[in-house]
């Protein structure tokens, strides 16, 4: 194993998936990288990806922040990496869906469509090795639902569906006519009491669809909180985020999910020791 150290250095070469110092999955789950924006950890996820190999990839939406980069391009090297790695790893006979989220909602328009070997879905159902179906969505759309949750309940199923139709459509029309994107976080912090609450009201309202798409689980994003939580007997699960947590959700051969968090810190010199995998942990509100 003369080549780890050239990896952490940055070299581009990817270790080949049988690697001792690569695990390997089932699935893999990542969402909210953000590409475009300063806040991006591009450069820890491309670590990650070297270390971490999956059959199935989901990326399951704000993946590139196409917000950020209308107002002021920002692409560095590791972006790009980033994304060479993605296609290459499709290339090599992975399979990747790419679920838009409300940053990358200009992927919306091609839904049904294959770039690079990626295939660019509305939702996905995914059929775990232990026969559990997870509805996998990003989660915006749920914006509407958990500002609005006592309105829509006094109003009944139609307004449900109709609020989900809207939010649907209304920032891809924001964008068109060129106003700025809506800050889910900026909202939060004024308009609910702290952000647990609204954190707690995103996944209730997310299981609460996994139940009303009769699957056993939802898998989702958005919110930048990566969590593992039982709902009545539904799981929601939220694979974090990539610009502060560094997150991840994997599936094991046996069907069995786990969040994983990527730890910058540990370096992966020391074989001795296991992979910068630290045991993740709900952050401190
Ligand atoms: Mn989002």
């Amino acid at each position: 194993m003369p080549a780890m150290t050239s990896f952490a250095h940055g070299d581009s070469l990817d270790p080949s998936p049988d690697a001792p110092d690569v695990r390997k999955y089932r699935t893999l789950f990542i969402s909210d990288i953000h590409l475009g924006t300063r806040g991006s950890q591009a450069g820890a996820l491309l670590e990650f990806l070297k270390h971490h190999h999956a059959e199935m990839i989901y990326l399951v939406g704000d993946i590139v922040d196409g917000w950020r980069l209308r107002s002021s391009w920002y692409w560095p090297q590791s972006h790009n990496d980033v994304v060479q790695k993605l296609l290459r790893q499709a290339r090599k006979g992975s399979r990747i869906v790419y679920i838009p989220g409300n940053h990358d909602e200009f992927l919306r328009e091609f839904y049904g469509t294959h770039f690079g070997g990626i295939e660019v879905r509305e939702t996905a159902l995914h059929e775990a090795a232990d026969g559990k179906r997870y509805l996998v969505i990003h989660g915006d759309i749920f914006d509407v639902v958990v500002r609005h949750a006592r309105w829509l309940a006094y109003l009944g199923d139609w307004a449900y569906e109709a609020a989900l139709w809207l939010s649907g459509h209304i920032n891809l029309m924001r964008r068109k006519l060129g106003f700025t994107y809506w800050s889910l976080s900026a909202w939060a912090k004024l308009r609910v009491k702290n952000a647990v609450n609204f954190i707690g009201k995103f996944e209730e309202t997310l299981a609460a669809e996994a139940k009303r798409h009769q699957v056993d689980g939802v898998i989702c994003g958005h919110i930048h909180s990566a969590a593992m939580r039982d709902f009545d007997g539904l799981t929601y699960i939220n694979t974090g985020d990539w610009v502060e947590s560094c997150t991840a959700v994997v599936e094991h051969e046996d069907g069995r999910m786990e969040v994983i968090r990527w730890a910058a810190s540990s370096r992966l010199l020391n074989r001795q020791r296991p992979l910068a995998l630290v045991p993740w942990r709900r952050r401190a509100a």
